[in-house]
């Protein structure tokens, strides 16, 4: 019979798919939820951060007060005399503070805006904390948010916060999609600034700034806070030699807190820590996540301080180094100074009302700049599991629960009438009853879920491997991608759905999973059917799976962005990082 090559009809399921809008409408979007101040866990007991200010106030008097009676003492007088601060077989710099350190310099400020204020704006989506794997309430160290509610059921989009729009980009509450773009996409140019400055301090004198050269740097840091904390300061020549405490700052800064907040932030990722192996199970992604929190403390507690000093210890002066290139007694660099902090002023204010004016452009700018990046990591393998002592004994709970009819029906006989649809771009389109699925050859895999708003869990999970499903259905080669239909609907109104490349189909750890931790899928979990696919944020496991449409192109699904979430939340839909 020659073979007609007759287009399949589309899955009827994408009639239920829902359009969605460019922008944020307020009315549409989740309402707001403020947490509270920051807290610490010190044992079993939580503590306001708020404690920072009168006891940090405290502290620096008392340290003030320490310093000046040191200064008093000979010996400590001598050590001063003999390490005034500069070490002094440093070798000093020609060069001054040439165009391209400027240029740097503010383009670091610059992008450092954007990358902490999104960065704040992901931490809020699961404001909490934790060094274990898994994210049990309870086991948190930092939160702003409150202790989980017992006694209901309580999802992780149910404990994100909102923040100011002035501190956070956007502000709004779950709006992490939109933050991610800002925050990877600015880190890009922020590596690449890193990365030339690296370069260009090498290649020239100006490493000897920052690079501590004699065991000398350890007496002169020491000198130096003392001088500093006892309001006496030491004698500058910033224009050739850092002292002690800068050198140690600004090494620390540039060569130990930002290498650590890249290397954090991509061990998050789903796709590389899984493809790291036993790295990134030692390495986990909840203590990636606090130390990469430490490293912005660090940096927030850098630039206050470093800000600071440029007023206390000579504005003109400091100005006329860093934006003016000078060593003289001019007012050259100031008004630079004033331009740079008034472009800073107007980004910040504009940045979060036109991210929310303009989602849409950003979603699409942000997969411009680095969607294709993230995506190579979806190259990697996958392939890290746990054992069985390593299963979270606490699993959020995640996104929208099916409230139809339909599913209830379904519930209430155990599945019986339920069947899977598998159509489009295949040979031999089939429906599979539950049983059929369990009659197949289950695998067990026991991986970690990482969910895009930082919370992770680990679980048994059994069930099917998708590449089974291919081998029966038979794609053709046209298929290039695998829609997951869901029985539930999305947030916003509409059905719930997911977009993946077909390669990803094809690992031998994607699986239709019935089974979590050897009992059936809960339906809170996903029941009767739940994707994973572990090399993938959580948004892309589509729960309570009731069809696959196998096709060339997503654009006319939905929006056309690939998913539920990438339509309404304005996500990617390769989301691997
Ligand atoms: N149908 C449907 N599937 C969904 C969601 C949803 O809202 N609806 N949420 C997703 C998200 S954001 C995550 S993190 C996981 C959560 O799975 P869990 O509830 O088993 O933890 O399911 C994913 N699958
Ligand atoms: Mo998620």
């Amino acid at each position: 019979m020659p073979t007609t090559s007759q287009p399949p009809s589309p899955e009827p399921l994408r009639a239920s798919l829902s359009d969605a809008d460019d922008r944020i409408r307020l009315n549409h979007w989740m309402p707001p939820q403020q947490g509270i101040f920051p807290r610490i866990r010190i044992g079993s007991r939580w503590i306001n951060t708020l404690w920072v200010l009168p006891v940090g106030a405290a502290a620096l008097l008392c340290l003030i007060a320490l310093a000046q009676s040191l200064r008093e003492l000979p010996s400590v007088a001598a050590f001063i005399q003999n390490h005034p601060g500069i070490a002094q077989s440093a070798p000093p710099v020609d060069t001054g503070f040439p165009w391209w350190l400027q240029l740097q310099h503010f383009l670091n400020m610059f992008f450092m805006l954007f990358i902490m204020r999104a960065g704040l704006q992901i931490l809020a989506d699961h404001p909490r904390l934790y060094w274990g794997r898994d994210c049990t309430p309870g086991s948190d160290w930092f939160r702003f948010q409150v202790p989980v509610p017992k006694g209901r059921i309580w999802t992780a989009k149910d404990d994100s916060v909102t923040l100011p729009t002035w501190l956070g980009i956007p502000g709004l509450r779950h709006t992490l999609g939109l933050s991610r773009w800002w925050h990877f996409s600015i880190n890009l140019l922020w590596l690449i600034n890193g990365i030339a400055f690296y370069a260009l301090l090498f290649s020239t004198d100006q490493w000897h700034r920052l690079v501590p050269l004699t065991w000398e740097v350890f007496p002169a840091t020491l000198s130096t806070a003392i001088q500093y904390a006892s309001l006496n300061f030491p004698v500058d020549e910033g224009w050739t030699r850092y002292n002690g405490l800068q050198q140690f700052s600004y090494f620390v800064t540039v060569f130990v807190a930002a290498p650590v907040s890249i290397v954090t932030g991509l061990m998050q990722s789903p796709a590389i820590s899984n493809a790291l192996g036993w790295f990134g199970r030692l390495f986990n992604r909840q203590a990636m996540r606090s130390v990469h929190f430490i490293s912005f403390a660090w940096f927030v507690g850098f630039i206050l301080a470093h800000g600071a000093m440029v007023f206390v210890t000579g504005i003109r002066q400091n100005t006329n180094h860093m934006f003016g290139g000078v060593d003289d007694a001019s007012w050259t660099g100031f008004p630079l100074f004033l331009l740079a902090m008034a472009i800073m002023f107007v980004a910040w204010l504009a940045v979060s009302p036109l991210t929310i004016r303009y989602a849409h452009l950003v979603q699409r700018s942000g997969a411009f700049m680095i969607g294709w990046l993230m995506g190579l990591a979806e190259g990697w393998d996958p392939h890290s599991q746990l054992t069985k002592k390593d299963i979270s004994p606490y699993f959020w709970p995640n996104g929208t629960m099916p409230n139809s009819k339909e599913f209830e029906d379904f519930l209430a006989e155990n599945f019986a009438r339920y069947r899977l649809r598998i159509s489009g771009l295949v040979e031999a389109p089939q429906e599979f009853s539950l049983a059929d699925i369990k009659a197949m050859a289950k695998q067990e895999q026991i991986t970690t879920h990482f969910c895009i708003q930082g919370w992770s869990g680990v679980a048994e999970w059994g069930g099917v491997p998708m590449s089974d499903i291919l081998a029966l259905v038979k794609p053709t080669p046209e298929a290039r991608y695998a829609v997951f239909y869901s029985l539930a609907d999305g947030a916003d109104g509409g059905r719930y759905y997911d977009v993946h490349k077909i390669e990803n189909m094809r690992h031998e750890l994607t699986i239709l999973a019935y089974e979590m931790n050897g009992a059936p899928v809960s339906v809170l979990h996903g029941a009767p059917l739940r994707l994973r696919c572990e090399n993938e944020l959580g948004f892309k496991m589509v729960k309570w799976v009731v069809a696959i449409e196998f096709v060339a192109d997503f654009a006319d699904l939905g929006a056309g962005q690939g998913g539920y979430n990438e339509d309404h939340e304005f996500y990617g839909y390769r989301m691997p990082i």
